[in-house]
């Protein structure tokens, strides 16, 4: 069994990450293969680190088994502590799933979005040992950011963990695109972002648009309880952040914000087309943004790319 710790440490290591930050924000505007890319990064592999981001909550991963192969099913247990090291029992569900797993690699050609739940009900056992399951085939060598959110009583956590998974060839930083519309199957997707030059650090408003063969949607679903999942990773896989869509002019204070993901907002059983994602960026650098909605009881995925100034 092998323990992989999360990556957005604090403390003595901040001095270590702002200077590999600095290197990696040039690599990923250039979107270019850095030979050295894996190295500086290699060091963090097998490290342990205390949880000091989310107050009394600690999220480890482990693998199973420890040395992750490409096409074999692997089980990631997500390991829920509190400050003590106790297993933590009050896991309040978000979107109707007690834990939401994030899988996205490095070139951002794959990206899955899984919960303990897909695999059977939460077990007695599970909410005992504060230990939690999910299963999941990575398709090919690299590296992969597995996201993970969940509450805890009234607190809402969001951390993110790096597998490498082992063999050969290396995993390539994703290929530049910054379009933003985009064809998924029958589906034709716009992304505007406002402001359109994204700053770090200040708010701004995702707004989709989704045409089918040439017409509106206007009838996509809630899907997990929302009206549209979305993860956005940064191309050096150390910021992750999950949001959640929702209908335009719709904005909802924090406070509010809050009450839904743990109460469920009320959702339009019909809605679309445009469907608006209200985010702030923490740092400079180019973002995969993974949308997810449902139509017509399928999922449609969407992706684009933006750069953050
Ligand atoms: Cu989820």
């Amino acid at each position: 069994m092998k323990r992989i710790l999360f990556n957005n440490a604090s403390g003595f290591l901040m001095v270590f990450f702002a200077f590999f930050f600095a290197v990696q924000v040039r690599v990923s505007a250039e979107a270019a293969e850095m030979p050295d890319y894996e190295h500086h990064d290699h060091f963090m592999q097998g490290m342990e680190m205390p949880d000091m981001k989310a107050g009394k909550v600690a999220v480890e991963i482990k693998t199973e088994p420890a040395s992750i192969k490409p096409g074999n099913p692997e089980t990631i247990t997500l390991v829920i502590k509190d400050a003590e090291g106790n297993p933590v029992q009050e896991i309040t569900p978000t979107h109707d799933r007690s834990l939401h797993v994030i899988i996205a690699s490095q070139d951002f050609t794959v990206f899955s979005h899984i919960h303990p739940e897909d695999f059977g009900p939460i077990t007695p056992e599970m909410e005992k040992t504060g230990e939690y399951p999910v299963h999941y085939t990575f398709p090919k060598p690299g590296r992969y950011l597995i996201g993970v959110d969940l509450a805890v009583k009234d607190e809402l956590i969001s951390k993110h963990f790096d597998i490498d998974v082992a063999g050969e060839p290396g995993m390539g930083m994703p290929a530049a695109d910054f379009s933003g519309k985009k064809k998924f199957g029958d589906y034709e997707v716009t992304l505007s972002a406002k402001p359109a030059r994204i700053a770090t650090g200040k708010e701004v408003t995702l707004t989709y648009n989704f045409t089918e063969n040439g017409k509106p949607v206007g009838d996509l679903e809630p899907y997990i309880a929302a009206e549209m999942h979305v993860a956005i990773i940064s191309t050096d896989l150390r910021q992750f952040m999950h949001e959640h869509g929702m209908l335009p002019g719709m904005k909802a204070t924090e406070q509010e914000m809050h009450h839904m993901m743990m109460h469920h907002g009320g959702i339009a059983a019909k809605f679309g087309p445009v469907i608006e994602v209200h985010t702030v960026f923490p740092v400079r650098g180019v973002y995969g943004i993974f949308g997810q909605v449902m139509h017509r009881g399928k999922v449609i995925l969407t992706r684009f790319m933006v750069e953050v100034e």
